[in-house]
């Protein structure tokens, strides 16, 4: 088989993100300055896996790439601020992100704050101005993006998670946790393509619903045992953060090899939903593949 690779795809999506990025971040020098060169900070870097999702969403609804650039940064910048706040002392009081300082200890924990709120007030405004779209995609892609990051979505699931800490969840508390707190995000990457297209194409949509909670879960329970892995590899089977801390994770509730049994299942449940879909969902194939394959 010829043509681009995954990889030279992935690279090519990501290079164009980080530019539909720059010109929808403020320049890091203008004032306030020490705020907005925070942004870029915050922004910087990280797998990118919701914008890709994003833009294979959109290759598989025959969609021009400049019609989800907003849809891509607007979830990008969410997720980008939910990590800030979820680092913060009151939070997670996490030290590193992606492997430098988080934003509080670059800077400092009012700056952190501020920049959480002026990345999630940014989100909606780069959909609200976005030319490629009609007025009425624009609202409804900022109904679902603020549905999905509120307090029933993202931002609930980090209440529900703040709550259980110290107790043990049973499976279905464990997996409406994290449906709210990271499937939500990655469920509104799907709906925002399909909101962007101008003719909705329901069935189309349903199956990428499907797809998209599927992999919310998938990839959760495969960030839990990566963490369980990733500790036992490096601290020689000492506890890791989540353990220490006494947080549920799918390893602890249901045991590591029915865990990433679990995982399977929902991997392959994803490509399920797809399989009405044909060649034109190849990309979302690879992104499942892509995420199965993770080791960080
Ligand atoms: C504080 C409002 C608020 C919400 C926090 C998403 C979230 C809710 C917190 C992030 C903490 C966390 C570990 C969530 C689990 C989901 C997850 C694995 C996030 C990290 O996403 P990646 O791996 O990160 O895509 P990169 O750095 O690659 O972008």
């Amino acid at each position: 088989m010829t043509g681009p690779t995954f990889g030279s795809r992935v690279e090519h999506v990501r290079s164009r993100f980080s530019e539909a990025l720059t010109q929808r971040l403020p320049p890091a020098t203008q004032y306030p300055a020490r705020l907005h060169e925070a942004m870029h900070y915050a922004t910087a870097g990280g797998k990118r896996l919701r914008p890709l999702i994003v833009y294979a969403a959109a290759e598989t609804l025959a969609l021009d790439a400049r019609q989800v650039d907003a849809a891509a940064c607007a979830i990008e910048m969410i997720h980008a601020y939910s990590l800030v706040h979820d680092d913060l002392p009151s939070m997670d009081d996490d030290d590193l992100r992606r492997g430098q300082p988080t934003v509080h200890r670059k800077f400092d924990e009012a700056t952190a704050i501020l920049v959480g709120d002026a990345l999630q007030s940014l989100a909606f405004r780069v959909i609200a101005r976005e030319e490629a779209l009609d007025p009425a995609q624009r609202v409804k892609m900022i109904e679902t993006l603020s549905e999905a990051a509120g307090s029933r979505g993202m931002v609930g699931g980090q209440a529900i998670d703040l709550e259980s800490e110290g107790k043990q969840l049973s499976l279905a508390e464990l997996e409406a946790l994290h449906i709210h707190k990271t499937g939500a995000i990655i469920l509104a990457c799907l709906r925002l393509a399909c909101h962007a297209q101008p003719d909705l194409d329901a069935a189309r949509c349903e199956a990428l619903d499907r797809y998209g909670k599927c992999i919310g879960l998938a990839f959760q329970i495969q960030d839990d045992v990566l963490d369980i892995e990733g500790d036992t590899a490096t601290l020689g089977k000492t506890a890791g953060k989540d353990e220490a801390s006494h947080k549920s994770t799918y390893p602890a509730v249901m045991g590591l090899r029915a865990a990433k049994e679990r995982a399977a299942e929902l991997f392959c449940d994803a490509r399920l939903a797809l399989s009405g879909l044909g060649d034109a969902a190849e990309p979302l194939r690879w992104i499942a593949a892509h995420i199965e394959r993770r080791e960080h």
